[in-house]
Protein backbone atom coordinates (compact mmCIF):
# COMPACT_ATOMS: atom_id res chain seq x y z
CA UNK A 1 0.00 0.00 0.00
CA UNK A 2 1.45 3.20 -0.52
CA UNK A 3 -0.71 4.46 2.81
CA UNK A 4 2.90 4.38 4.60
CA UNK A 5 4.79 6.46 2.25
CA UNK A 6 1.90 9.21 2.71
CA UNK A 7 2.33 8.89 6.46
CA UNK A 8 6.12 9.19 6.62
CA UNK A 9 5.92 12.62 4.52
CA UNK A 10 3.18 13.80 6.69
CA UNK A 11 5.01 12.81 9.69
CA UNK A 12 8.18 14.71 8.24
CA UNK A 13 6.35 17.31 8.31
CA UNK A 14 4.18 17.96 11.20
CA UNK A 15 5.39 15.81 13.29
CA UNK A 16 8.90 14.54 15.33
CA UNK A 17 8.28 10.79 15.05
CA UNK A 18 4.18 9.63 13.86
CA UNK A 19 5.69 6.58 11.83
CA UNK A 20 8.16 5.92 14.95
CA UNK A 21 5.57 6.15 17.40
CA UNK A 22 3.27 3.48 15.81
CA UNK A 23 6.41 1.29 14.82
CA UNK A 24 5.19 -1.08 17.85
CA UNK A 25 1.55 -0.79 16.97
CA UNK A 26 2.13 -2.23 13.77
CA UNK A 27 4.24 -4.70 14.45
CA UNK A 28 1.98 -6.16 17.46
CA UNK A 29 -1.46 -6.56 15.77
CA UNK A 30 -3.38 -8.17 18.47
CA UNK A 31 -3.86 -6.76 22.04
CA UNK A 32 -6.27 -8.07 25.14
CA UNK A 33 -9.34 -5.94 26.28
CA UNK A 34 -10.51 -5.93 29.90
CA UNK A 35 -13.92 -4.14 30.67
CA UNK A 36 -14.58 -4.34 34.58
CA UNK A 37 -15.81 -2.25 36.61
CA UNK A 38 -19.23 -2.03 38.95
CA UNK A 39 -21.51 -2.94 36.33
CA UNK A 40 -19.67 -6.84 36.58
CA UNK A 41 -21.29 -7.20 39.58
CA UNK A 42 -24.57 -6.85 38.28
CA UNK A 43 -23.95 -8.99 35.52
CA UNK A 44 -26.77 -8.20 33.26
CA UNK A 45 -29.41 -8.23 35.98
CA UNK A 46 -30.95 -5.45 37.69
CA UNK A 47 -33.54 -6.36 40.58
CA UNK A 48 -34.72 -9.22 38.78
CA UNK A 49 -34.72 -7.78 34.88
CA UNK A 50 -32.03 -9.03 32.70
CA UNK A 51 -30.63 -7.01 30.02
CA UNK A 52 -32.00 -7.86 27.10
CA UNK A 53 -30.34 -10.79 24.35
CA UNK A 54 -27.89 -8.30 22.27
CA UNK A 55 -27.41 -5.48 25.08
CA UNK A 56 -24.06 -4.62 26.39
CA UNK A 57 -23.62 -5.80 30.55
CA UNK A 58 -21.60 -2.57 30.87
CA UNK A 59 -24.92 -0.33 30.11
CA UNK A 60 -27.16 -1.62 32.48
CA UNK A 61 -26.87 1.75 34.30
CA UNK A 62 -27.93 3.40 31.57
CA UNK A 63 -30.76 0.41 30.56
CA UNK A 64 -32.61 0.70 33.35
CA UNK A 65 -32.20 4.52 34.30
CA UNK A 66 -30.65 3.18 37.77
CA UNK A 67 -30.68 6.32 40.09
CA UNK A 68 -27.11 7.45 40.72
CA UNK A 69 -27.37 6.41 44.50
CA UNK A 70 -28.40 2.83 43.94
CA UNK A 71 -25.68 2.07 41.66
CA UNK A 72 -23.15 3.84 44.41
CA UNK A 73 -24.69 1.75 46.57
CA UNK A 74 -23.94 -1.26 44.60
CA UNK A 75 -20.87 -0.27 43.48
CA UNK A 76 -19.56 -0.70 47.60
CA UNK A 77 -20.16 -4.33 46.87
CA UNK A 78 -17.26 -4.80 44.58
CA UNK A 79 -14.35 -6.75 46.09
CA UNK A 80 -12.86 -8.68 43.47
CA UNK A 81 -10.95 -10.90 46.13
CA UNK A 82 -9.61 -13.62 43.91
CA UNK A 83 -8.17 -11.32 41.14
CA UNK A 84 -4.21 -11.66 39.92
CA UNK A 85 -3.12 -9.19 38.28
CA UNK A 86 -0.16 -11.52 37.11
CA UNK A 87 -3.06 -14.04 35.75
CA UNK A 88 -4.04 -11.47 33.45
CA UNK A 89 -0.73 -10.81 31.80
CA UNK A 90 -0.20 -13.94 31.69
CA UNK A 91 -3.37 -14.94 30.35
CA UNK A 92 -2.34 -11.86 27.39
CA UNK A 93 1.19 -13.46 26.85
CA UNK A 94 -0.45 -16.70 26.63
CA UNK A 95 -2.76 -15.56 23.72
CA UNK A 96 0.12 -14.38 21.85
CA UNK A 97 -1.10 -10.46 22.75
CA UNK A 98 1.18 -7.95 23.29
CA UNK A 99 -1.06 -4.98 24.81
CA UNK A 100 -3.60 -4.42 27.08
CA UNK A 101 -6.41 -2.62 27.53
CA UNK A 102 -7.74 -1.83 30.88
CA UNK A 103 -11.02 0.29 31.46
CA UNK A 104 -10.01 2.65 33.88
CA UNK A 105 -13.15 4.61 33.60
CA UNK A 106 -16.36 2.94 31.83
CA UNK A 107 -19.49 4.88 30.98
CA UNK A 108 -20.82 4.74 34.54
CA UNK A 109 -17.60 6.87 35.81
CA UNK A 110 -16.42 4.80 38.48
CA UNK A 111 -12.53 4.36 38.49
CA UNK A 112 -10.13 1.19 38.46
CA UNK A 113 -7.49 2.88 40.45
CA UNK A 114 -6.91 5.57 43.30
CA UNK A 115 -8.12 9.06 42.00
CA UNK A 116 -7.51 11.98 44.23
CA UNK A 117 -9.89 13.75 41.60
CA UNK A 118 -12.84 11.82 42.60
CA UNK A 119 -13.69 8.92 45.42
CA UNK A 120 -15.73 7.43 43.53
CA UNK A 121 -13.31 4.53 42.93
CA UNK A 122 -11.72 1.10 43.39
CA UNK A 123 -9.69 2.12 46.59
CA UNK A 124 -12.07 4.71 48.46
CA UNK A 125 -15.42 3.00 47.46
CA UNK A 126 -14.63 -0.67 47.62
CA UNK A 127 -13.86 -2.89 50.94
CA UNK A 128 -10.85 -4.50 47.89
CA UNK A 129 -9.05 -0.90 48.88
CA UNK A 130 -6.44 -1.97 45.95
CA UNK A 131 -5.40 -0.13 43.14
CA UNK A 132 -6.32 -2.37 39.49
CA UNK A 133 -4.67 -0.01 37.39
CA UNK A 134 -1.53 0.12 39.22
CA UNK A 135 -1.37 -3.67 40.23
CA UNK A 136 -2.16 -4.48 36.43
CA UNK A 137 0.43 -1.76 35.23
CA UNK A 138 3.34 -3.42 37.13
CA UNK A 139 2.69 -7.36 36.03
CA UNK A 140 2.36 -6.38 32.52
CA UNK A 141 5.70 -5.10 33.15
CA UNK A 142 7.01 -8.20 34.50
CA UNK A 143 5.42 -10.37 31.44
CA UNK A 144 6.21 -7.90 28.74
CA UNK A 145 3.19 -6.40 27.77
CA UNK A 146 2.49 -3.03 26.92
CA UNK A 147 -0.06 -1.82 29.13
CA UNK A 148 -2.57 0.52 28.17
CA UNK A 149 -5.97 2.36 29.26
CA UNK A 150 -9.45 2.60 28.18
CA UNK A 151 -10.68 6.29 29.51
CA UNK A 152 -14.09 7.11 28.84
CA UNK A 153 -13.67 10.88 28.34
CA UNK A 154 -17.47 12.11 27.65
CA UNK A 155 -19.78 10.19 28.95
CA UNK A 156 -20.38 9.91 32.81
CA UNK A 157 -23.41 8.72 34.40
CA UNK A 158 -22.48 9.35 37.34
CA UNK A 159 -20.93 13.31 37.33
CA UNK A 160 -23.96 15.86 37.26
CA UNK A 161 -22.06 17.26 34.50
CA UNK A 162 -21.37 14.58 32.20
CA UNK A 163 -23.39 12.86 28.86
CA UNK A 164 -25.89 9.88 29.27
CA UNK A 165 -27.64 10.49 32.33
CA UNK A 166 -30.51 11.95 31.93
CA UNK A 167 -32.78 10.16 34.89
CA UNK A 168 -31.09 12.03 37.31
CA UNK A 169 -29.88 15.40 36.13
CA UNK A 170 -31.32 17.58 33.80
CA UNK A 171 -29.89 17.51 31.26
CA UNK A 172 -30.18 21.43 30.64
CA UNK A 173 -28.47 22.59 33.71
CA UNK A 174 -25.46 20.49 32.55
CA UNK A 175 -21.66 22.31 32.64
CA UNK A 176 -20.08 19.69 29.88
CA UNK A 177 -16.75 22.13 30.39
CA UNK A 178 -17.00 21.75 34.14
CA UNK A 179 -17.21 18.16 34.08
CA UNK A 180 -14.12 18.59 31.62
CA UNK A 181 -12.19 20.87 33.91
CA UNK A 182 -13.13 18.96 37.09
CA UNK A 183 -12.95 15.06 36.19
CA UNK A 184 -12.09 14.28 33.06
CA UNK A 185 -9.08 15.84 32.14
CA UNK A 186 -7.41 15.52 35.60
CA UNK A 187 -8.26 11.97 35.98
CA UNK A 188 -6.31 11.32 32.74
CA UNK A 189 -3.60 13.23 34.08
CA UNK A 190 -3.67 11.17 37.28
CA UNK A 191 -3.78 8.05 34.56
CA UNK A 192 -0.93 9.56 32.74
CA UNK A 193 1.56 10.49 35.67
CA UNK A 194 0.97 7.36 38.27
CA UNK A 195 1.49 4.39 36.02
CA UNK A 196 4.38 4.66 33.64
CA UNK A 197 4.68 4.74 30.10
CA UNK A 198 1.11 3.64 28.43
CA UNK A 199 1.09 2.37 25.40
CA UNK A 200 -1.80 3.71 24.23
CA UNK A 201 -5.38 5.85 25.37
CA UNK A 202 -8.13 4.53 24.37
CA UNK A 203 -10.97 6.95 24.42
CA UNK A 204 -15.01 6.38 23.46
CA UNK A 205 -17.75 7.80 22.44
CA UNK A 206 -15.63 11.16 21.12
CA UNK A 207 -16.56 14.83 22.21
CA UNK A 208 -18.25 17.80 20.62
CA UNK A 209 -15.82 20.04 19.52
CA UNK A 210 -12.34 20.17 18.10
CA UNK A 211 -10.76 22.39 20.56
CA UNK A 212 -11.62 19.60 23.39
CA UNK A 213 -10.60 16.59 21.63
CA UNK A 214 -7.85 18.75 21.46
CA UNK A 215 -7.39 19.36 25.13
CA UNK A 216 -7.41 15.89 25.56
CA UNK A 217 -4.22 14.86 23.10
CA UNK A 218 -2.25 18.09 24.10
CA UNK A 219 -2.33 16.48 27.96
CA UNK A 220 -1.36 13.64 26.17
CA UNK A 221 1.46 14.83 23.65
CA UNK A 222 2.06 16.59 27.32
CA UNK A 223 3.29 14.09 29.67
CA UNK A 224 3.71 11.47 27.87
CA UNK A 225 4.50 12.35 23.95
CA UNK A 226 4.83 8.08 22.59
CA UNK A 227 1.78 7.18 24.20
CA UNK A 228 -0.81 6.73 21.27
CA UNK A 229 -4.29 8.10 20.86
CA UNK A 230 -7.18 6.36 18.75
CA UNK A 231 -9.46 7.92 16.84
CA UNK A 232 -12.68 8.23 19.15
CA UNK A 233 -10.76 10.86 20.88
CA UNK A 234 -13.05 12.79 18.73
CA UNK A 235 -15.87 12.30 17.13
CA UNK A 236 -16.78 12.26 13.06
CA UNK A 237 -16.51 15.74 12.43
CA UNK A 238 -12.72 15.78 13.75
CA UNK A 239 -11.50 13.39 11.07
CA UNK A 240 -8.59 11.33 11.85
CA UNK A 241 -7.74 13.04 15.18
CA UNK A 242 -5.85 11.12 16.76
CA UNK A 243 -3.05 8.40 15.57
CA UNK A 244 -4.87 5.60 14.13
CA UNK A 245 -8.99 5.03 13.73
CA UNK A 246 -10.94 2.27 15.31
CA UNK A 247 -13.45 0.87 13.12
CA UNK A 248 -16.74 0.73 14.53
CA UNK A 249 -17.35 -2.29 17.71
CA UNK A 250 -17.29 -5.61 16.20
CA UNK A 251 -16.61 -3.75 12.90
CA UNK A 252 -14.60 -6.13 9.89
CA UNK A 253 -13.76 -3.62 7.01
CA UNK A 254 -14.10 -5.52 3.49
CA UNK A 255 -11.27 -4.17 2.20
CA UNK A 256 -7.22 -2.78 2.93
CA UNK A 257 -7.60 0.98 4.67
CA UNK A 258 -4.95 3.59 3.84
CA UNK A 259 -4.60 4.60 7.81
CA UNK A 260 -3.58 2.78 10.34
CA UNK A 261 -6.34 0.99 12.26
CA UNK A 262 -7.96 -1.07 14.39
CA UNK A 263 -10.85 -3.16 15.22
CA UNK A 264 -12.52 -3.70 19.37
CA UNK A 265 -14.01 -7.36 19.17
CA UNK A 266 -16.07 -9.15 22.11
CA UNK A 267 -15.32 -12.70 22.50
CA UNK A 268 -19.34 -13.20 23.33
CA UNK A 269 -21.86 -10.63 22.57
CA UNK A 270 -20.98 -8.38 25.90
CA UNK A 271 -17.79 -6.30 26.85
CA UNK A 272 -18.73 -6.36 30.65
CA UNK A 273 -19.47 -9.72 32.31
CA UNK A 274 -22.79 -10.75 31.51
CA UNK A 275 -24.07 -14.22 32.96
CA UNK A 276 -26.54 -14.87 30.23
CA UNK A 277 -24.03 -14.82 27.49
CA UNK A 278 -22.56 -17.92 26.52
CA UNK A 279 -22.49 -17.51 22.62
CA UNK A 280 -18.24 -17.56 23.31
CA UNK A 281 -16.28 -17.67 19.80
CA UNK A 282 -14.40 -20.73 18.63
CA UNK A 283 -10.43 -20.41 18.54
CA UNK A 284 -10.82 -20.99 15.01
CA UNK A 285 -12.69 -18.33 14.50
CA UNK A 286 -10.82 -15.94 16.46
CA UNK A 287 -7.73 -16.94 14.70
CA UNK A 288 -9.56 -16.50 11.46
CA UNK A 289 -10.98 -13.00 12.28
CA UNK A 290 -7.20 -12.09 13.42
CA UNK A 291 -5.44 -13.35 9.90
CA UNK A 292 -8.75 -11.29 8.21
CA UNK A 293 -7.64 -8.00 9.96
CA UNK A 294 -3.88 -8.32 9.68
CA UNK A 295 -4.26 -9.54 5.77
CA UNK A 296 -5.75 -5.75 5.62
CA UNK A 297 -3.31 -3.73 7.80
CA UNK A 298 -5.69 -3.94 11.24
CA UNK A 299 -5.01 -4.64 14.83
CA UNK A 300 -7.15 -6.95 16.76
CA UNK A 301 -8.40 -5.64 20.09
CA UNK A 302 -9.83 -8.89 21.55
CA UNK A 303 -11.99 -8.07 24.98
CA UNK A 304 -12.33 -10.49 28.22
CA UNK A 305 -15.33 -9.22 30.83
CA UNK A 306 -14.07 -10.60 34.12
CA UNK A 307 -16.25 -11.72 36.51
CA UNK A 308 -16.73 -9.24 39.90
CA UNK A 309 -14.56 -11.28 42.11
CA UNK A 310 -11.76 -10.87 39.65
CA UNK A 311 -11.13 -14.41 38.01
CA UNK A 312 -11.97 -14.37 34.35
CA UNK A 313 -14.67 -16.92 32.65
CA UNK A 314 -13.22 -20.14 32.29
CA UNK A 315 -14.59 -20.37 28.72
CA UNK A 316 -12.54 -16.89 27.36
CA UNK A 317 -9.98 -18.54 29.37
CA UNK A 318 -9.88 -21.51 27.12
CA UNK A 319 -10.59 -19.66 23.66
CA UNK A 320 -7.55 -17.50 24.40
CA UNK A 321 -5.41 -20.12 25.44
CA UNK A 322 -5.59 -22.43 22.12
CA UNK A 323 -5.50 -18.92 20.03
CA UNK A 324 -2.34 -18.41 21.65
CA UNK A 325 -1.25 -22.47 20.73
CA UNK A 326 -1.52 -21.52 17.23
CA UNK A 327 0.14 -17.70 17.59
CA UNK A 328 3.30 -20.12 19.51
CA UNK A 329 3.95 -21.92 15.92
CA UNK A 330 2.52 -19.14 13.53
CA UNK A 331 3.05 -15.99 15.03
CA UNK A 332 6.02 -14.97 12.54
CA UNK A 333 2.80 -15.13 9.56
CA UNK A 334 1.08 -12.66 11.91
CA UNK A 335 3.95 -9.86 14.16
CA UNK A 336 5.38 -7.71 11.64
CA UNK A 337 3.82 -8.28 8.76
CA UNK A 338 1.57 -6.26 6.20
CA UNK A 339 -1.68 -5.78 4.65
CA UNK A 340 -1.92 -8.06 1.70
CA UNK A 341 -1.49 -6.58 -1.79
CA UNK A 342 -3.90 -9.30 -3.57
CA UNK A 343 -7.21 -9.20 -1.68
CA UNK A 344 -8.95 -12.12 -0.09
CA UNK A 345 -8.94 -16.02 -1.55
CA UNK A 346 -11.97 -18.05 -2.16
CA UNK A 347 -9.68 -20.57 0.50
CA UNK A 348 -8.68 -18.14 2.53
CA UNK A 349 -6.42 -15.00 3.17
CA UNK A 350 -2.83 -13.44 2.85
CA UNK A 351 -0.10 -11.36 4.82
CA UNK A 352 3.42 -9.96 3.90
CA UNK A 353 6.46 -9.36 5.30
CA UNK A 354 9.35 -8.73 3.09
CA UNK A 355 8.98 -11.49 0.05
CA UNK A 356 7.69 -13.41 2.09
CA UNK A 357 3.73 -14.68 1.53
CA UNK A 358 1.81 -16.43 4.57
CA UNK A 359 -1.12 -17.82 2.98
CA UNK A 360 -3.95 -18.72 5.74
CA UNK A 361 -5.65 -21.76 4.24
CA UNK A 362 -8.89 -21.46 6.37
CA UNK A 363 -9.79 -24.92 4.11
CA UNK A 364 -8.35 -27.46 1.83
CA UNK A 365 -8.86 -26.19 -1.80
CA UNK A 366 -10.57 -29.12 -3.70
CA UNK A 367 -8.04 -29.14 -6.56
CA UNK A 368 -5.35 -29.31 -4.12
CA UNK A 369 -3.38 -25.98 -4.67
CA UNK A 370 -3.39 -22.39 -3.17
CA UNK A 371 -3.99 -20.04 -6.50
CA UNK A 372 -2.66 -16.88 -5.80
CA UNK A 373 -4.74 -14.92 -8.65
CA UNK A 374 -3.51 -11.51 -9.19
CA UNK A 375 -0.21 -11.90 -8.33
CA UNK A 376 2.62 -10.00 -10.32
CA UNK A 377 5.81 -11.13 -8.42
CA UNK A 378 7.65 -14.79 -9.94
CA UNK A 379 7.38 -16.73 -7.45
CA UNK A 380 10.87 -18.64 -5.50
CA UNK A 381 9.69 -21.26 -3.53
CA UNK A 382 7.12 -22.33 -0.98
CA UNK A 383 7.16 -24.36 1.77
CA UNK A 384 4.75 -25.17 5.01
CA UNK A 385 5.08 -22.46 7.70
CA UNK A 386 5.89 -25.93 10.25
CA UNK A 387 8.18 -27.64 7.60
CA UNK A 388 10.78 -25.20 6.15
CA UNK A 389 13.09 -27.58 4.98
CA UNK A 390 10.50 -29.50 2.54
CA UNK A 391 9.51 -27.88 -0.38
CA UNK A 392 6.17 -27.63 -1.84
CA UNK A 393 5.34 -27.18 -5.79
CA UNK A 394 4.56 -24.30 -7.20
CA UNK A 395 2.58 -24.02 -10.51
CA UNK A 396 1.60 -21.68 -12.55
CA UNK A 397 -1.33 -21.86 -15.02
CA UNK A 398 -2.96 -19.44 -17.27
CA UNK A 399 -0.60 -16.55 -15.48
CA UNK A 400 -1.68 -17.48 -12.44
CA UNK A 401 0.66 -18.71 -9.49
CA UNK A 402 -0.44 -21.68 -7.23
CA UNK A 403 0.85 -23.83 -4.48
CA UNK A 404 0.46 -27.46 -4.20
CA UNK A 405 -0.63 -28.32 -0.33
CA UNK A 406 -0.25 -31.68 0.86
CA UNK A 407 -3.25 -33.61 1.72
CA UNK A 408 -2.53 -34.12 5.40
CA UNK A 409 -1.48 -32.24 8.67
CA UNK A 410 -3.78 -29.56 8.25
CA UNK A 411 -4.92 -26.81 11.07
CA UNK A 412 -8.14 -26.33 12.09
CA UNK A 413 -8.01 -22.84 12.37
CA UNK A 414 -5.04 -21.47 9.55
CA UNK A 415 -2.53 -23.69 8.26
CA UNK A 416 -0.05 -21.37 6.96
CA UNK A 417 2.34 -21.74 3.65
CA UNK A 418 4.85 -19.62 3.24
CA UNK A 419 5.45 -18.71 -0.35
CA UNK A 420 8.54 -16.80 -1.10
CA UNK A 421 8.57 -14.32 -4.03
CA UNK A 422 10.57 -12.25 -6.13
CA UNK A 423 10.89 -8.62 -5.21
CA UNK A 424 8.06 -7.24 -2.73
CA UNK A 425 4.85 -8.71 -3.60
CA UNK A 426 2.86 -6.56 -5.13
CA UNK A 427 -0.55 -7.08 -7.23
CA UNK A 428 -1.50 -6.61 -11.22
CA UNK A 429 -3.45 -4.07 -11.37
CA UNK A 430 -7.11 -5.22 -10.79
CA UNK A 431 -9.62 -5.64 -13.77
CA UNK A 432 -12.96 -4.81 -13.98
CA UNK A 433 -14.65 -7.02 -15.70
CA UNK A 434 -18.54 -7.01 -16.73
CA UNK A 435 -21.13 -9.74 -17.94
CA UNK A 436 -23.88 -9.19 -20.20
CA UNK A 437 -25.88 -6.36 -19.68
CA UNK A 438 -24.09 -6.16 -16.53
CA UNK A 439 -23.81 -2.52 -14.76
CA UNK A 440 -20.31 -1.78 -13.54
CA UNK A 441 -19.87 -1.72 -9.92
CA UNK A 442 -16.88 0.90 -8.93
CA UNK A 443 -16.52 1.16 -4.89
CA UNK A 444 -13.50 3.45 -3.80
CA UNK A 445 -12.46 0.40 -1.94
CA UNK A 446 -11.90 -1.08 -5.26
CA UNK A 447 -9.98 1.40 -6.92
CA UNK A 448 -6.28 2.37 -6.83
CA UNK A 449 -5.74 5.13 -4.82
CA UNK A 450 -3.16 7.87 -5.67
CA UNK A 451 -1.82 11.19 -4.42
CA UNK A 452 -4.29 11.80 -1.09
CA UNK A 453 -6.88 10.25 -1.83
CA UNK A 454 -6.83 8.00 1.42
CA UNK A 455 -9.28 5.07 1.69
CA UNK A 456 -11.08 4.83 4.90
CA UNK A 457 -14.12 3.63 7.28
CA UNK A 458 -16.69 5.70 8.52
CA UNK A 459 -17.63 5.31 12.34
CA UNK A 460 -21.02 3.69 11.35
CA UNK A 461 -18.95 0.92 9.08
CA UNK A 462 -18.99 1.71 5.74
CA UNK A 463 -16.01 3.06 3.52
CA UNK A 464 -15.18 6.38 1.12
CA UNK A 465 -12.08 7.74 -0.25
CA UNK A 466 -11.58 10.76 1.57
CA UNK A 467 -8.74 13.57 2.23
CA UNK A 468 -8.45 14.26 -1.47
CA UNK A 469 -8.23 17.95 -2.09
CA UNK A 470 -6.60 18.20 -5.29
CA UNK A 471 -6.22 16.96 -9.24
CA UNK A 472 -3.03 14.32 -8.66
CA UNK A 473 -5.65 12.92 -5.48
CA UNK A 474 -7.30 9.90 -7.45
CA UNK A 475 -9.01 6.95 -7.74
CA UNK A 476 -8.59 4.81 -10.87
CA UNK A 477 -10.28 1.43 -11.91
CA UNK A 478 -9.16 -1.02 -15.02
CA UNK A 479 -12.78 -1.90 -16.64
CA UNK A 480 -12.49 -4.10 -19.28
CA UNK A 481 -15.50 -3.40 -21.52
CA UNK A 482 -17.35 -6.31 -23.24
CA UNK A 483 -20.75 -4.74 -24.26
CA UNK A 484 -19.64 -1.42 -25.70
CA UNK A 485 -23.08 0.65 -25.66
CA UNK A 486 -24.38 3.71 -23.38
CA UNK A 487 -24.34 3.35 -19.85
CA UNK A 488 -25.65 5.78 -17.68
CA UNK A 489 -23.24 7.29 -15.50
CA UNK A 490 -24.04 7.53 -11.40
CA UNK A 491 -22.21 8.84 -8.53
CA UNK A 492 -22.36 7.64 -4.73
CA UNK A 493 -20.98 10.18 -1.85
CA UNK A 494 -21.85 11.85 1.36
CA UNK A 495 -21.21 15.80 1.31
CA UNK A 496 -21.00 18.09 4.24
CA UNK A 497 -22.43 21.49 3.38
CA UNK A 498 -19.32 23.15 3.44
CA UNK A 499 -17.92 21.35 0.71
CA UNK A 500 -20.69 21.88 -1.65
CA UNK A 501 -19.72 23.72 -4.68
CA UNK A 502 -16.45 22.05 -5.18
CA UNK A 503 -16.06 20.51 -9.14
CA UNK A 504 -14.77 17.08 -9.62
CA UNK A 505 -13.79 15.13 -12.22
CA UNK A 506 -14.48 11.59 -14.11
CA UNK A 507 -12.29 10.44 -16.91
CA UNK A 508 -13.52 7.62 -18.93
CA UNK A 509 -12.19 6.23 -22.40
CA UNK A 510 -11.24 9.60 -23.41
CA UNK A 511 -14.29 11.57 -22.48
CA UNK A 512 -14.18 13.82 -19.20
CA UNK A 513 -16.92 15.04 -17.10
CA UNK A 514 -16.90 18.08 -14.32
CA UNK A 515 -19.77 18.04 -12.11
CA UNK A 516 -20.32 20.24 -9.05
CA UNK A 517 -20.57 18.27 -5.62
CA UNK A 518 -24.32 19.08 -3.73
CA UNK A 519 -24.71 18.72 0.20
CA UNK A 520 -26.01 15.54 1.16
CA UNK A 521 -26.68 15.85 4.16
CA UNK A 522 -25.29 15.02 7.48
CA UNK A 523 -22.14 13.25 8.53
CA UNK A 524 -21.67 10.26 6.16
CA UNK A 525 -25.74 10.26 4.52
CA UNK A 526 -24.50 9.03 1.29
CA UNK A 527 -26.82 10.06 -1.89
CA UNK A 528 -26.16 8.80 -5.48
CA UNK A 529 -26.66 11.57 -8.26
CA UNK A 530 -27.11 10.62 -12.15
CA UNK A 531 -24.08 12.28 -13.83
CA UNK A 532 -25.59 11.96 -17.46
CA UNK A 533 -25.46 9.06 -20.17
CA UNK A 534 -22.25 8.33 -21.77
CA UNK A 535 -20.17 6.47 -24.00
CA UNK A 536 -18.38 3.14 -23.77
CA UNK A 537 -17.47 3.20 -27.74
CA UNK A 538 -15.26 0.02 -27.77
CA UNK A 539 -14.75 -3.49 -26.73
CA UNK A 540 -11.06 -3.58 -24.42
CA UNK A 541 -9.60 -2.11 -21.88
CA UNK A 542 -10.70 1.63 -20.40
CA UNK A 543 -9.35 2.98 -17.20
CA UNK A 544 -12.06 5.39 -15.63
CA UNK A 545 -10.54 8.21 -13.03
CA UNK A 546 -12.12 10.50 -10.45
CA UNK A 547 -10.64 12.92 -8.85
CA UNK A 548 -11.29 16.94 -7.56
CA UNK A 549 -11.38 19.60 -10.73
CA UNK A 550 -8.74 21.61 -8.65
CA UNK A 551 -6.95 22.14 -5.67
CA UNK A 552 -9.16 23.71 -2.66
CA UNK A 553 -9.26 23.78 1.14
CA UNK A 554 -10.66 21.06 2.31
CA UNK A 555 -12.07 17.28 1.59
CA UNK A 556 -13.71 16.87 -1.73
CA UNK A 557 -15.97 14.69 -1.05
CA UNK A 558 -16.41 10.89 0.81
CA UNK A 559 -16.68 9.05 -2.18
CA UNK A 560 -18.34 5.89 -2.53
CA UNK A 561 -18.63 4.49 -5.84
CA UNK A 562 -19.20 5.15 -9.01
CA UNK A 563 -21.95 2.70 -11.25
CA UNK A 564 -21.60 2.53 -15.11
CA UNK A 565 -25.51 1.03 -16.12
CA UNK A 566 -26.05 -0.36 -19.72
CA UNK A 567 -28.99 1.39 -21.30
CA UNK A 568 -30.65 -1.50 -23.21
CA UNK A 569 -33.31 -0.82 -25.60
CA UNK A 570 -35.33 -3.63 -25.92
CA UNK A 571 -32.69 -6.37 -24.23
CA UNK A 572 -30.02 -5.28 -26.22
CA UNK A 573 -27.51 -2.19 -25.61
CA UNK A 574 -28.39 1.24 -26.75
CA UNK A 575 -27.03 1.79 -30.16
CA UNK A 576 -23.74 3.79 -30.78
CA UNK A 577 -24.24 7.11 -32.19
O1 LIG B 1 -16.84 -0.15 25.78
C1 LIG B 1 -17.59 -0.82 24.78
C2 LIG B 1 -18.96 -0.24 24.64
O2 LIG B 1 -19.63 -0.13 25.89
C3 LIG B 1 -18.64 1.09 24.07
N1 LIG B 1 -17.57 0.82 23.16
C4 LIG B 1 -17.07 -0.52 23.40
C5 LIG B 1 -15.58 -0.60 23.22
C6 LIG B 1 -19.74 1.77 23.43
N2 LIG B 1 -20.04 3.03 23.71
N3 LIG B 1 -21.01 3.39 22.94
N4 LIG B 1 -21.34 2.38 22.19
C7 LIG B 1 -20.58 1.33 22.45
C8 LIG B 1 -22.39 2.45 21.22
C9 LIG B 1 -23.68 2.45 21.95
C10 LIG B 1 -24.64 1.57 21.61
C11 LIG B 1 -25.93 1.59 22.24
FE1 LIG B 1 -26.81 0.19 23.33
C12 LIG B 1 -27.10 1.19 21.60
C13 LIG B 1 -26.25 2.12 23.50
C14 LIG B 1 -27.65 1.98 23.71
C15 LIG B 1 -28.18 1.39 22.53
C16 LIG B 1 -25.65 -1.49 23.15
C17 LIG B 1 -26.95 -1.80 22.88
C18 LIG B 1 -25.61 -0.97 24.47
C19 LIG B 1 -26.89 -0.98 24.97
C20 LIG B 1 -27.72 -1.49 24.00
Amino acid sequence: MKSFAVFALLAAANCVCAQDKMEWFTHDKFGMFVHWGPYSVLAGEWKGQRTPAGDEAEWIMQRFNIPVKDYREMAHTLNPVKFDANAYAKLARAAGMKYLVLTAKHHDGFAMYDSKVSDYNIVKWTPFRRDIVKELSEACKREGIRFCVYYSHREDWDDPNGYGNHWDYDPAKKDFDKYLREKSLPQLRELLTNYGPLGLIWFDRGIDTTAQAKQFINLVHELQPKCLINGRVGNYAHELLGDYQNMNDNGMPTGGLDEYWETPQTLNGTWGYSKFDEQWKTPANVIQRMVEIVSKGGNYLLNIGPKADGTIPAPSVAVMEQVGAWMQKNGESIYGTSACPVGQFPWGRCTVKGGNMYLHAFQKPADGVLWVGGLKNEAASAHLLQAPGQKLEVVRQDGVTGVRVPAQGWDAASTVVVLVVKGKPEAEPELMTQGSDSPFHLTGIRGETSGQAMKRFNRDGSFHIGRWTKPEDQVRWNLVVSQPGKYHLRVRYAARPEWAGRKFVVELGGQRLEKTVEATGDWYQYKAFDLGVVTLAAKGAMPVVIRPAAAGPENLMYFESLTLEPITVSGRLGRLD
